[in-house]
């Protein structure tokens, strides 16, 4: 399975976590495809420190769950203090985006994230990786959601990822 990943985080060295969670989460199997790093304006509250966001796709023989296991325990590890409120500050956050194009509804994971076609701080990093990939849900590719995306929020490129291929 190709499962992507986006880490995002605004508090401490956000690309030292970022790297390193990126680099944790190599356990579940070869990256496949990473994006360039981001910085995002906040989506969903205020404060004054600016995200980090990264995506990466893995190929993983784990489970959906399993991968949710080892992301939420990456969390853990990067000091992610939960508050209990929803869209807040943190160190990282590691949520999955798509499961190849599988669609998963339980109590603890859904697939595709339910948020990704309101953000740009998601559509651009995946417009850079995958850019012709159909959403299996809404039925369009990355460059279709990102140019009818209505967020206004701005999603900057920091530093170009060597590892850059598109699919
Ligand atoms: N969960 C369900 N589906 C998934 C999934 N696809 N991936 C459940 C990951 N987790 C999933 O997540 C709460 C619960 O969601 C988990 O227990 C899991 O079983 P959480 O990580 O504890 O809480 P959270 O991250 O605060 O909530 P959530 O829903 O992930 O928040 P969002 O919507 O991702 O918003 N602005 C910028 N610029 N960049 C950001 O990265 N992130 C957020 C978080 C808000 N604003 C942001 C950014
Ligand atoms: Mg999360």
């Amino acid at each position: 399975m190709f499962v992507t990943l986006i880490f995002g985080g605004n508090q401490g060295d956000r690309k030292a976590l970022i790297r390193e969670a990126i680099t944790e989460m190599s356990s579940i199997g070869k990256i496949q495809h990473c994006s360039s790093l981001y910085e995002t304006a906040p989506w969903g509250f205020e404060s004054s420190d600016s995200f980090y966001n990264q995506i990466v796709t893995y190929e993983t023989d784990l489970l959906p769950e399993e991968v949710l296991d080892k992301c939420q325990a990456t969390e853990q590890k990067l000091g992610r203090v939960r508050t209990g409120t929803q869209f807040c500050s943190r160190t990282m956050d590691i949520d999955i985006l798509f499961c190849d194009s599988r669609v998963i509804n339980t109590p603890r994971l859904t697939v595709p994230h339910p948020r990704l076609a309101q953000r740009n701080f998601v559509l651009a990093p995946l417009n850079e990786i995958m850019p012709d990939f159909i959403h299996p849900v809404i039925h369009k590719n990355m460059t279709t959601l990102l140019s009818e995306c209505t967020d206004t929020l701005k999603a900057e490129i920091i530093e170009k990822s060597f590892l850059n291929q598109s699919v």
